[in-house]
């Protein structure tokens, strides 16, 4: 069991200015952070990162929400970080969100859904390595 995850606050929480209230959720929760940036996602970046999607019918509308505006990338340290962190999160479709989740709260559709976290501890490596470089990890 990881003790780390990444975390993408999305497009549309950023431009709706949710990114101070969000982090506060996220540290009163009891991440750690150890990586933390604002950063805009190319065609190319967004095609990488959800590669395993591109078979899916939404994968050109997900490319074209990830790269739309910036991101705040971050990654998170927890006690079992990938599990905790996507019920800190909420379901994919905010409308089945538990109350209180990131999406609840936050996330307006299945597509705008606010807020990313890995899905395993390998994808958390994976995912953590494409944002930031080892100076920028602490
Ligand atoms: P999660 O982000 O909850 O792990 P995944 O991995 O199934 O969900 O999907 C990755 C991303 O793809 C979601 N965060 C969401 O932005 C988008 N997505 C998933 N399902 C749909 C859908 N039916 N329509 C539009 N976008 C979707």
């Amino acid at each position: 069991m990881g003790n780390l995850t990444l975390m993408m606050i999305k497009p549309d929480a950023v431009e709706k200015g949710y990114i101070g209230a969000i982090l506060e959720k996220v540290a009163s929760a009891g991440f750690v952070i150890k990586a933390l940036k604002l950063t805009q996602l190319t065609q190319r970046d967004a095609e990488t990162f959800y590669a395993v999607h591109n078979e899916r019918p939404f994968f050109g509308e997900l490319v074209s929400f990830m790269t739309r505006g910036p991101i705040v990338a971050a990654i998170l340290e927890k006690e079992n970080a990938v599990q905790s962190f996507r019920t800190l999160i909420g379901a994919t479709n905010p409308e089945e969100a538990a109350e209180g989740t990131l999406r609840k709260l936050f996330a307006t559709s299945m597509g705008e859904n606010a807020v990313h976290g890995s899905d395993s501890d390998e994808n958390a490596q994976v995912e953590a390595a494409f944002h930031f470089s080892k100076r920028e990890q602490f």
